[in-house]
């Protein structure tokens, strides 16, 4: 029994599947997660000691590579002056400015500690700030594990939502709209039948949690125009693509402006950050200027806010996204063509440093075609390569992810082990 089974069985005593969140599990996968003992650059190891290429980075935080000198000394400082005070630091003004530099749509911004509590934060302004309680998601599109957004699509097209957990009440569920990512008809419909009832429209402008898949301009156009017209707030979630796309996330990309935006994950550099923020106007509706009630103990945390803005600053370097943007492209170039060598159905896509392969010949447009990929082609070439020592997301409908670290040596590794998982698919 490798070491990696005897954790795993040992976890599963005292943790709810062994894990402290499901997709770790391998479920979707099958096999035995790896308990990660060590990382460094765009490597980690195993409990039994296998190196892997890492294509997960922490699922998005670990844009600069993992244990970066500069941000293990920043927080080493920080820690050593205390881990938490409950009281306001400069730091926490200093990650707050930065943002708001980095993303000119957010003036003024609050930090949490999770993606799901800033979108969920966010959501409650959007009600507080419009005293409506309809808000819109989109199939596909991940946004946290708040109540209101543990929805699938209702029955009817244009109807209400049902919960996809239990211990979701359909009381709650009946407030979210969950319609199908990229389509604008969908959208101006549910307006036109009810602009007035909306509160928010939440979407991933460049959707990472059912595979990486891109909104199209005309969509997100369409969502901010009927936004402004009903007087609903347009929420961008960009814990993923935020600060992982480009410099500016993905509104910088589409150059759409929302209302709110949620940040997550890059700005935490693998500490607790989160954030969501946007116009001063509606952020003044928080408490303790406002009626919308949002707190948290940890929220900006000395030492996570260290391990921020050591990476915010490394991530502003000259040219930093042009690099991370040629070695995604070059990876994705590349796993391209080694199918195509062996003439299996597959396609890839590349936003800056974040990446989406697919068991399929076209890159998808929207989830359904996303859907119909080979789930069970994807999980076998996920086993090749991890037996050869590269670690891509246990799920077909993942996002990866690329760092800073990964040089041309690693990432022509990569293309090498792919080749031969490929050739194992087909032997
Ligand atoms: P957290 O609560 O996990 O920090 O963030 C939730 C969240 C919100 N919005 C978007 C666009 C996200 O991608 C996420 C979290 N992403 C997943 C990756 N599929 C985190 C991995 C996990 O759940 O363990």
């Amino acid at each position: 029994m490798s070491h990696n089974d005897s954790l795993f069985a040992r976890a599963q005593r005292s943790t709810p599947g062994g894990v402290n969140s499901p997709v770790r599990a391998f479920r979707s996968v099958g096999g035995t997660p790896r308990f990660i003992t060590r990382a460094e650059g765009p490597y980690f190891w195993d409990a039994d000691g296998k190196r892997y290429i890492d294509y997960i980075g922490s699922w998005g935080p670990a844009i600069v590579g993992h244990a970066h000198p500069e941000v293990i000394k920043a927080v080493q400082a920080a820690a050593a002056n205390g881990l938490s005070f409950g009281a306001p630091t400069e730091g926490e003004i200093l990650m707050a400015e930065e943002i708001c530099k980095l993303v000119p749509s957010i003036e003024m911004v609050r930090l949490v500690s999770s993606g799901t509590e800033a979108a969920m934060s966010a959501l409650r302004l959007a009600r507080g700030v419009t005293g409506r309680d309809t808000v819109i998601k989109f199939e596909g599109c991940y946004h946290g594990h708040a109540d209101s957004m543990l929805v699938k699509a209702g029955s009817g097209l244009l109807t209400f939502g049902n919960p996809t957990s239990s211990g979701v009440p359909a009381d709650f569920a009946k407030h979210t709209m969950v319609l199908d990512y990229n389509d604008s008809a969908q959208l101006e419909d549910a307006f036109h039948q009810m602009g007035d009832r909306i509160a928010a429209v939440i979407v991933e402008p460049v959707a990472g949690n059912m595979n990486l898949l891109r909104a199209t301009s005309e969509f997100l156009q369409t969502m901010r125009r009927l936004c402004t017209q009903h007087g609903a707030v347009l929420m961008f979630d960009e814990v993923m693509s935020g600060f992982r796309v480009a410099l500016g996330g993905a509104q910088s990309l589409y150059g759409i402006q929302p209302d709110m935006t949620v940040l997550g994950k890059v700005i935490g550099g693998g500490l607790p950050v989160a954030a969501f923020g946007g116009r001063a106007d509606m952020m003044k509706h928080l408490a303790p200027l406002g009626s919308v009630y949002q707190a948290g103990t940890l929220s900006g945390n000395p030492v996570a806010v260290a391990a921020g803005m050591s990476t915010l600053k490394i991530i502003q370097q000259p040219g930093f996204y042009e690099k991370l943007g040629t070695q995604t492209r070059k990876l994705v170039d590349g796993l391209s063509a080694a199918a195509k060598d062996v003439g299996e159905a597959f396609s890839a896509d590349a936003i800056g440093g974040m990446f989406g392969i697919y068991f399929s010949e076209h890159v998808p447009e929207n989830y359904a075609q996303i859907m119909a990929g080979n789930k069970e082609r994807f999980n076998q070439f996920f086993h090749a390569m991890l037996d050869d020592g590269v670690y891509l997301a246990p799920s077909a409908f993942e996002a990866g992810f690329v760092s800073a670290m990964h040089s041309d040596a690693v990432i022509d590794e990569t293309i090498s082990v792919a080749r031969s998982a490929f050739a194992k698919l087909h032997s």
